[in-house]
């Protein structure tokens, strides 16, 4: 046992293991200053909420007040460890700050009032528009960060109930790539990958994706394996030296945009070496002489001059891939937020079928989430799919998803896909959608090119519904503002990338009036009297439980089946994996084993799109390519980014994030330990580029676009040279005297990729100037991507009001620190 501080150390202490060795338990824990562990009232059993790992945790309760989290030990994701973010985030919670009573706008200003004044004027206002202008009227636009069971009320309120296609979630933002990159290989979402396999794999690929920042814990994970014996080698695909590039085998640092190029180059290699599981691609796949031909011509000299990296990398690269006994490869925004986001990603599902490497131990393919509950907003059809992974173009799932809510098949939109994001906007712009209702996302912060985004929501014909717990960016643009009870404050189950579901009890009461948003969309529908088809309440339940046994009635036979599972039985263990039911009454560690995929054209999710165009593949064509559902080995060709720099703009500019900040800082912001160690936005820039102009570390520089600017101090750090990249944390709410613009998302573009949707937040055109020199350094972090390439500078600490007790209990740890 011992103290650490876990701002300067993100990882915590090391504890090494072995390739097929249990990974040592480490429990975390934090509690707020001057409390001691035998004075806590209570433990309340949960997972983590900033991020997508879904870490087991217990939330400690005294005299009514979340006072700490400790990570639970017997959690299959975490074995007892935590992050920063979770370790100190909880204070959050008890923001002064929080919301407490709806608002409502009067005379132009938002006022205090009742739920009764501002659900009856929210639902008054939907019914008064389902009269003149019927459901397409209305939108909802959700987030990746409630619980299943307010998804699934949600999906059903909106497909089954005011029968409107245009339902989104900030999950378009996030993880609708991953999910069309699973369909378009598997023909169906769902993680064939499992956290375990970090235990056995002799090659870890991480594309595009900043796992040490992003998901600390599986970071751990890796660095534990990396301490031990015979570790994994890395590859790290990222143009910006990530602690993963410092750790990796290999790094390979593209020209934002070129992923294809890259990922044709390694399959080019690939079976140009013939490592290639014969086998495994004649038994399980198809596609594979369609693949052959389109990589033909790619070689390494080709993608090295569009990518900008040595050709000799690349090859070294593929031959990492290529003799890798058990790979496991994991993608992120890197990937997702890029022009060719889908296409890309599928390339990696490519990588691993070529090589046979799925369905077991050491070998699977993790398009990740970001988001704590994403997979649950695609799961439950509150994103832009239907309930259950069915399959909209599919008239017999249809009809299964009306018989499960009792309505007519006829109620539920299925003329096309549900409609995405960047479409509603489209919708809104035009003034055919008069109401969008926003529950926990700040779009005013997180969508591209934000000029836009705010006139769009300020406009006078727009009904604008939010609700959130603080009072955000686009809280402060609604019409009516509803509070929500959060986290620890609310009973309900969420599913983490690896499709390992936990159970969140409710801890403590949510403070003034706020309400959860189950109860909040419960409400919404009693007061539209939506009816099923015999006359019945449309939605026959009150409480979480309730919900969740109605969506294990809904996942029945379905790939994500949660027939096995129940509150129960999530209760006082670990974390469990869907599909759980009745033939796997444990989960499912690996889906895929043995080659059976979700691929059946009657059962699958998806046919499938045009990568380059997005264009659905119809049914008959569909069955033709894969009549016995095999994987599809989708191949794509590159094609240039859309928005290459000119004279004028002469960088690329990409976005993401820190380790210590969650998204738009709504609670990290609101957390000194976090807000201390990241406290502004700075603009990243490489050694090269800074003496090119004669910058140094702290000059105040103005980054612009044709869309925007934002003005941000400079870090020289280890970014590949003519690329720079901005941190979208920092909006508006807390920055009353700060500089003028500061919000990467003023610059980025309204563009998407066209088989996902997903917006481009990562390669845009930029150009930069020097404002006014700095005489101090950036207040950027020192260890993290943003990690300064000079020395003299301060390095990122939290000191004595950081410490955070490591546990091992009898663990046996080997290269232990
Ligand atoms: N600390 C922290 N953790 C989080 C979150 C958070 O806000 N803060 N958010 C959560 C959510 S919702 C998400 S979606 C995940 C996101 O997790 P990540 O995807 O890991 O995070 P990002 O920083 O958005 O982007 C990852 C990396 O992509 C690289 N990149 C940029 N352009 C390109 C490119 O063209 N090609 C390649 N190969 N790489 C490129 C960037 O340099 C960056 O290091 O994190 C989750 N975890
Ligand atoms: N430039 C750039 N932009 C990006 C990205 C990028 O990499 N670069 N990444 C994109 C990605 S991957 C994501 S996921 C998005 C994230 O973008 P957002 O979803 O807009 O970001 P958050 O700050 O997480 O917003 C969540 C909101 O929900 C509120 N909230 C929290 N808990 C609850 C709750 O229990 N109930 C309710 N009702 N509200 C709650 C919070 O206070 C906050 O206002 O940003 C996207 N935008
Ligand atoms: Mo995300």
């Amino acid at each position: 046992m011992g103290s650490i501080d876990r701002i300067a150390e993100p990882w915590g202490t090391r504890a090494g293991y072995g390739p097929g060795e249990r990974w040592p338990v480490r429990v975390d824990l934090r509690l707020d200053d001057g409390i001691s562990p035998d004075q806590v009232d209570s433990w309340v059993q949960s997972a983590t909420i900033l991020h997508s790992n879904g870490d087991g945790l217990d939330i400690a309760v005294k005299d009514g007040r979340i006072v700490g989290v400790r990570g639970r030990a017997v959690d299959r994701v975490n074995h007892g460890r935590l992050g920063p973010k979770d370790l100190f985030g909880y204070q959050a919670n008890n923001s002064a700050d929080r919301l407490t009573t709806p608002l409502i706008r009067r005379e132009g200003q938002l006022v205090e009032t009742d739920w009764e004044t501002a659900m009856s004027a929210v639902a008054g206002r939907t019914k008064e528009l389902l009269a003149e202008r019927g459901p397409s009227s209305i939108g909802f636009y959700t987030t990746g960060q409630l619980f299943l069971e307010e998804y699934y009320t949600l999906a059903l309120i909106g497909h089954g109930g005011i029968g409107t296609n245009h339902m989104d979630g900030n999950t378009r933002l996030c993880t609708a790539t991953a999910a069309a990159a699973l369909k378009e290989t598997f023909a169906c979402d769902g993680q064939p990958g499992s956290y375990t396999d970090i235990d056995h794999a002799d090659v870890i690929a991480l594309y595009g994706h900043n796992m040490a920042e992003t998901q600390t814990v599986l970071w751990t994970r890796i660095l534990d394996r990396l301490a031990g014996p015979n570790p994994p080698k890395i590859l790290c695909v990222d143009p910006r030296r990530t602690p993963v590039a410092e750790a990796a085998t290999i790094h390979l640092a593209p020209r934002p945009g070129t992923n294809v190029a890259l990922m044709n180059a390694l399959l080019h290699e690939l079976i140009e070496h013939d490592w290639v599981d014969r086998d495994y691609v004649d038994r399980n796949t198809v596609g594979y002489d369609e693949l052959a031909k389109q990589v033909v011509g790619c070689d390494p000299d080709w993608a090295a001059e569009i990518c900008d990296v040595p050709a000799d990398d690349i090859r070294a690269a593929a031959r990492l891939l290529g003799t890798a006994e058990r790979l496991l490869s994991t993608v992120l925004q890197g990937f997702y937020q890029s022009h060719q986001a889908t296409a890309a990603a599928v390339q990696v599902n490519n990588v691993n079928l070529l090589r046979g490497m799925l369905g077991r131990p050491g070998c699977g393919i993790l398009q990740m989430n970001g988001q704590p509950t994403a997979e649950n907003t695609r799961e439950c059809g509150a994103d832009g799919d239907l309930p259950g992974f069915r399959n909209w173009a599919n008239d017999e799932q249809v009809a299964d998803l009306a018989r499960v809510w009792n309505v007519d098949p006829q109620q539920i939109p299925h003329y096309s896909e549900p409609t995405h994001l960047m479409q509603m906007l489209r919708y809104v712009e035009d003034g055919s959608i008069r109401f969008l209702y926003v529950s926990g996302t700040n779009p005013a912060v997180s969508l591209p090119e934000l000029q836009r985004i705010r006139k769009i929501l300020t406009q006078e014909r727009l009904f604008l519904v939010v609700q959130d717990i603080f009072l955000s960016e686009t809280a402060a643009l609604a019409d009516v503002v509803l509070p929500a009870a959060t986290w620890g404050e609310k009973t309900g189950t969420f599913t983490n990338a690896d499709r390992t579901v936990h159970l969140s009890d409710k801890a403590v009461e949510p403070p003034g009036s706020a309400r959860a948003d189950l109860d909040i969309f419960i409400d919404y529908a009693q007061r539209l009297e939506l009816k099923d088809k015999d006359g019945q309440p449309l939605v026959k339940w009150t409480d979480a439980e309730g919900a969740f046994e109605a969506w294990k009635e809904c996942s029945a036979g379905r790939p994500c089946d949660y027939t096995g599972l129940s509150y129960d039985k999530l209760r006082g263990g670990s974390g469990i994996q869907w599909p759980c039911n009745a033939e796997h009454p444990d989960g499912t560690e690996h889906i895929y084993a043995d080659g059976e995929f979700w691929s059946a054209p009657s059962y699958c999710e998806s046919y499938g799109k045009d990568l380059v165009t997005g264009a659905p593949l119809d049914p008959v064509e569909y069955k033709a390519m894969n009549p016995s559902g095999k994987a599809v080995l989708k191949a794509a060709e590159y094609l240039a980014p859309h928005d290459p720099p000119t004279p004028e703009y002469p960088y690329l500019l990409t976005t993401g994030r820190t380790l210590y900040h969650f998204h738009t800082r709504t609670k990290t912001g609101r957390v000194r330990q976090l807000q201390n160690a990241a406290p502004e936005v700075w603009v990243e820039l490489s050694q090269l580029d800074a003496e090119q102009q004669g910058w140094d570390e702290g000059d105040l520089l103005r980054i612009s676009t044709p869309r925007g600017q934002v003005e941000a101090r400079l870090r020289v750090s280890g970014i590949r040279p003519g690329t720079l990249f901005l941190p979208f944390h920092y909006g508006y709410w807390d920055a009353p005297d700060g500089p003028p613009e500061r919000a990467a998302n003023e610059l980025t573009v309204t563009d998407w990729d066209p088989c996902s949707k997903q917006p481009l937040f990562k390669c845009a055109a930029a150009a930069a100037e020097r404002i006014a020199p700095g005489g101090a350094p950036s207040a950027a972090p020192t260890t993290t991507a943003s990690k300064p390439v000079g020395g003299g500078i301060r390095r990122t600490v939290g000191g004595i009001d950081a410490m955070v007790v490591e546990d091992f209990g009898d663990d046996v740890v080997e290269g232990n620190r």
